[in-house]
């Protein structure tokens, strides 16, 4: 097993929030939210009520282990399931069991932007399962993506849960599914989580819990900020908002500056000043509906092959093919 780094995200980091806090308006990149605070944050929101993807997206995976495992399966030559953006793996082990528990010959190897939660996954798997064959990576997805030209020499399923495609905007997504594409050959596939369009206030409260729980992640980009780039936000000067626009299916996280006020960024030799009200943008969730899926695939030249969903059609897992 080994786990490689990446000390370049720090520079990264340096110039996205150069970038992010002298635009106008200002936004932040929601893929900052990951550090081990973030991970623990992001942790707890799948466990509240209220945000009810995880669970959709494990009922889903649960209630169809065995379709799900034999469209994978190559009894020949054996597979490689490297999925992005891993996190603490808990949907995908319900796969990795079925796998195991029926002979599949393969490599699962986990990417995930998050040192920290990467290490954990590993080391969980090492010894929940001992017997499997890991090889996980840090990594952002579009330059792992170039490293995975390597995994070439056997079918390749590629896993992207969680919705995660959906903090991309359609021209990023689209960008992301044609590299993917890209890196498949004929029997590979892409299997990968939609959050759907629903009641937009099923959408409003998972992103806005009671507990305040996201409120905090959302806030992590600034203490990050704070301790790695010498910067003096004040959070409990901001509040978490939250829009929804269900004609788009886009969901939108904001910092909202309740006072006006100067912020210094000591290592960027930055000083900029908020308006009394003023934004950072820092996420977007997309939600999605067929067509919508159906038009990205096509962007991307895939086809989907067919999909998985929960009861309450909140959620689906696609399956493309190149
Ligand atoms: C990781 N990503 C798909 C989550 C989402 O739903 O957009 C991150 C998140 N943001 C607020 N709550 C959860």
């Amino acid at each position: 097993m080994s786990t490689n780094t990446k000390p370049q995200l720090s520079t990264a980091f340096k110039k996205e929030v150069f970038e992010g806090l002298t635009n106008s308006p200002k936004y932040l990149s929601s893929k900052f939210f990951y550090d081990k605070i973030g991970d623990k944050l992001f942790q707890d929101i799948m466990a509240l009520p209220e945000y009810y993807l995880t669970n959709a997206e494990y009922d889903i995976i649960s209630n169809n282990t065995e379709a799900i495992g034999e469209l994978f399966r190559d009894r020949e030559n054996g597979m490689d399931m490297i999925e992005l953006g891993a996190g603490d793996g808990k949907k995908t082990k319900v796969l990795l069991k079925y796998m195991a528990g029926n002979n599949f010959n393969f490599v699962y190897k986990p990417i995930d932007i998050s040192e920290n939660a990467v290490e954990l996954l590993a080391n969980n798997l090492a010894k929940e399962m001992p017997a499997l064959n890991v090889d996980a990576e840090v990594g952002e997805y579009f330059e792992v993506l170039e490293r995975l030209k390597g995994y070439d020499k056997r079918k390749k399923v590629i896993m992207v849960l969680g919705s995660n495609i959906g903090n991309l905007e359609h021209h990023k997504a689209i960008e992301f599914l044609s590299k993917l594409k890209d890196g498949m050959r004929g029997d590979d596939l892409l299997f990968m989580g939609f959050d759907q369009k629903k009641n937009p206030q099923t959408i409003l409260d998972a992103y806005n819990d009671s507990s305040g729980i996201t409120e905090a992640f959302n806030k992590n980009v600034l203490m990050r900020i704070n301790k790695e780039l010498g910067g003096n936000f004040q959070p409990e000067k901001f509040i978490h908002w939250e829009t929804y626009n269900p004609e788009t299916g886009t969901a939108k996280s904001f910092l909202v500056a309740t006072e006006a006020m100067s912020v210094t960024v000591e290592k960027i030799n930055l000083t900029v000043t908020f308006d009394e009200w003023e934004t950072i943008h820092t996420e977007i969730s997309q939600k999605y509906d067929d067509a919508t899926v159906q038009w990205l695939a096509q962007q991307a030249n895939l086809t989907i092959e067919t999909y998985f969903t929960d009861d309450n059609s909140h959620y689906k897992n696609y399956v493309f093919r190149k």
